[in-house]
C-alpha cells in the first residue's frame, strides 16, 4: 500500500466523520467549544456548526453565554469542569474524560491544602489548570490571558500572593510585576521541553522569524520571546507583527488557526530535543491529542462521558472563577 492511498484512505474516513458528527450536533442542538490545541479537524467542526473555538477562559465564557442546553467540550479535563463550575444547569460532555493536564495532576488537593496553610495572609491565585477541588480552595482563578493584569490588580492592595501550580508562569508573573509571590512547582509537559539553545539554533536558519512564547515556558525560553503570551494573544500578535515567518514555542495545535488566518505567513515548532536528542512530548500535549471526531460522535450518539460535580465544591470553585470572569470583563469595558 502506497503512502498517498493510506492519506487518502484517511482522508475519506475523517470527512465522513466530519459530516457524521456535524449532523448530530445539528440535530440534538448541541454547541461544540473547542480549545486551539486540538485537531484541526475538531476545531472546523465547532466553527461550522455554530460553537466555538478559543483559549480556556474564552470557552468558559461562550459556554456560559450559550444557548444550548448540552455543549461538548474538546480539551482537557479542567476545561470540561470550568464548563460545568459556570453552567451547572446544562449538560456538559467531553470526547474523553481520560484527557487530564501535567498542571492539575502536579496539584493534589491534599498536598495544596497543607501548602495553603502556610501561608495564611496570602491572596490564593490559581491557574485555569487546576482541578475543581484546587479552585474551590482560591481567591481568584486566572488564565494566561489576564495573569498579568490580575496580579498588578492585586498588588495595588498590596497582596501577597500564593500562586499554583505552574512555576514558570508563576516565575513570569513575578518578575515582570515585581509582586510579592510564593510559587508551587508544577509545569506544563509541552512547554516545560522547549530548549533555548535549540530555538536559537533554528533561529540561525530563520533570522527574520518573530519567537512566539507561551508564559509556561522555562524563562530562558520567555527571555528569547519577540511576544510572550496566551494561544489567542500570540494569534493576535502574528497579525499584527509585519514578521513573515514565527518560531511558536506553544503546542503545534495552534498552528492550525495561525495557518488558516494567515496562510502568506510561515510557523515552525520551536525545538524541543535540541541536536542529537529525540522530543518527549513534541510540541503535542498527548491528552489534547485524544479528542478525536470518533470520540466525539460516541459522545454525542449515546451521551457519554458528562462531566458531573459535587455540588457544594462547584458552588466554592464558582466564586473565583465568576471574579476572574468580571475582571475580565471590567479590562474590557475599560478599554
Ligand atoms: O488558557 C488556556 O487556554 C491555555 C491552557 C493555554 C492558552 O494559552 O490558551
Amino acid at each position: 500500500m502506497n503512502t498517498s492511498f493510506v492519506d487518502q484512505q484517511q482522508a475519506q474516513k475523517i470527512e465522513q466523520q466530519f459530516k457524521k458528527a456535524k449532523k448530530l450536533l445539528l440535530s440534538k442542538n448541541v454547541a461544540l467549544i473547542a480549545h486551539y490545541f486540538v485537531d484541526g479537524s475538531i476545531q472546523d467542526l465547532a466553527e461550522d456548526t455554530g460553537g466555538f473555538v478559543g483559549d480556556s477562559l474564552e470557552m468558559a465564557k461562550f459556554g456560559a453565554s450559550s444557548d444550548a442546553d448540552i455543549l461538548i467540550v474538546a480539551g482537557v479535563h479542567f476545561m470540561g469542569e470550568t464548563t460545568k463550575i459556570l453552567s451547572p444547569n446544562k449538560t456538559i460532555l467531553m470526547p474523553t474524560l481520560e484527557a487530564t493536564c501535567s498542571l492539575v495532576t502536579s496539584c493534589d488537593i491534599n498536598e495544596f491544602k497543607h501548602f495553603k496553610a502556610q501561608y495564611p495572609d496570602h491572596t490564593v491565585v490559581v491557574y485555569a489548570n487546576t482541578s475543581v477541588e484546587v479552585k474551590a480552595e482560591a481567591d481568584w482563578v486566572a488564565t494566561s490571558s489576564i495573569a498579568i493584569p490580575l496580579i498588578e490588580h492585586l498588588q495595588e492592595t498590596n497582596q501577597k500572593i500564593l500562586w499554583a501550580p505552574d512555576k514558570y508562569l508563576g516565575s513570569y508573573l513575578k518578575k515582570t510585576t515585581g509582586a510579592d509571590m510564593v510559587i508551587w512547582q508544577g509545569a506544563c509537559i509541552v512547554h516545560e521541553e522547549f530548549k533555548a539553545k535549540a530555538i536559537k539554533d533554528l533561529k540561525k536558519h530563520y533570522p527574520d522569524a518573530a519567537i512566539l512564547v507561551h508564559p509556561e515556558s522555562p524563562a530562558e525560553v520567555i527571555e528569547m520571546a519577540d511576544f510572550i503570551g496566551s494561544s489567542s494573544q500570540m494569534i493576535k500578535a502574528a497579525q499584527s507583527l509585519n514578521n513573515k515567518a514565527f518560531i511558536l514555542a506553544s503546542d503545534a495545535g495552534l498552528r492550525h488557526k495561525l495557518e488558516q488566518l494567515m496562510p502568506e505567513k510561515l510557523f515552525i515548532e520551536a525545538a524541543q530535543g535540541g541536536t542529537s536528542a529525540t522530543c518527549r512530548s513534541c510540541s503535542r500535549c498527548p491528552w489534547m491529542g485524544m479528542n478525536n471526531l470518533e470520540r466525539l460522535i460516541n459522545s454525542l450518539e449515546h451521551g457519554r462521558n458528562e462531566i458531573t460535580l459535587n455540588e457544594e465544591i462547584r458552588q466554592k470553585a464558582f466564586i473565583p472563577l465568576q471574579k476572574m470572569i468580571d475582571f475580565s470583563d471590567s479590562l474590557k469595558s475599560s478599554c
